[in-house]
């Protein structure tokens, strides 16, 4: 599939696009507002992700550029005439696509949250499948400090995670989460090095980028369908997406090389 070619890094554009071997690294490039999201960068998002989904890269790394990973809804585009603003359209609009192209993705999707993640920021990173964090990075559920409620999926998100007590005391009080009580917690996958954060991503993307990718999107099927399933239910929809793991040329490969001592040569290719 066509791909938009490689961006340098330039300020005057708000979202950073640069396909890697195999795998791509979307940039929100808004630093001196902490990449906080306005309409523009929502349509640079999806047509990035639109981009990703069609595209063969076999993963997704996201990041924020400069000391922010994203703050969430740009407020300075909140203006406040006789009527307040709909933000159930901007949802509608917005955030709620955004979420959902994200987990629709066939292919993984590793968050590097660079610094501060707040308000559907943090909700942003909730929705990749591997959220990697810098050391001095926190997590701000910073609806409350402004009037609103969490959006974005983190009440979905957060429970699951870490469980009620703690998401709604989180919600209530809008106070930061380091990083490293956020991997205590279970929040995210790991925390790590600052100077070392992009690196590791890029590594964990390239290596995610040789990996059987119709299997991965498959087991990402079974952990969507999980939360709402009952025991049998889920027992099923493994039957069902094992018969398909099984029929792609990545499992015929598995094996092979399993059997013959050899590091597995894994294409993505469907069945
Ligand atoms: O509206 C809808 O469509 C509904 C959907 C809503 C989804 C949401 O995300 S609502 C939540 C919106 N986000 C927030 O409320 C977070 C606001 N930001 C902050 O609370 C703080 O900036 C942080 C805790 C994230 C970081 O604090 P700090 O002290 O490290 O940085 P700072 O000095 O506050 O911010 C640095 C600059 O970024 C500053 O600009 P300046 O003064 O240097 O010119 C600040 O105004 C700007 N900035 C940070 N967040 C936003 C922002 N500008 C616009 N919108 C922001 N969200």
């Amino acid at each position: 599939m066509p791909t938009r070619p490689t961006r340098a890094v330039d300020s005057a554009v708000p979202l950073l696009l640069d396909r890697r071997d195999a795998w791509m690294e979307v940039t929100l490039n808004r630093p001196e507002r902490l990449n906080a999201l306005d309409a523009t960068l929502h349509g640079e998002l999806a047509a990035a992700l639109d981009m990703a989904a069609a595209d063969d890269c076999r993963a997704v790394l996201i990041t924020g550029a400069g000391r922010g990973f994203c703050a969430g809804q740009d407020l300075a585009a909140r203006a406040f005439g006789d009527q307040p603003p709909d933000l159930g359209a901007s949802l509608e609009a917005h955030y709620n696509p955004l979420i959902r192209r994200i987990r629709a993705l066939r292919k993984p999707v590793i968050c590097a949250v660079n610094g501060v993640a707040a308000g559907a920021g943090a909700s942003i990173a909730l929705a990749c499948d591997i959220v990697l964090a810098a050391r001095s990075a926190k997590f701000i559920q910073s609806f409350a400090r402004i009037g609103l409620v969490p959006d974005s999926g983190g009440t979905f998100f957060l429970p699951r995670l870490i469980g009620d007590a703690r998401a709604r005391a989180l919600m209530l009080l809008a106070e930061p989460l380091p990083a490293e009580t956020a991997a205590e917690w279970g929040l995210i996958w790991k925390v790590v090095d600052d100077a070392a954060l992009m690196d590791t991503a890029r590594t964990m993307a390239a290596h995610l980028a040789t990996q059987p990718t119709q299997g991965l999107a498959l087991m990402k099927d079974a952990f969507d369908a999980s939360p709402g399933n009952s025991l049998d239910d889920q027992l099923d929809l493994e039957r069902d997406l094992q018969r398909a793991a099984g029929r792609t040329p990545d499992y015929r490969e598995g094996v092979s090389a399993f059997m013959e001592k050899r590091p597995a040569r894994f294409t993505g290719q469907p069945a």
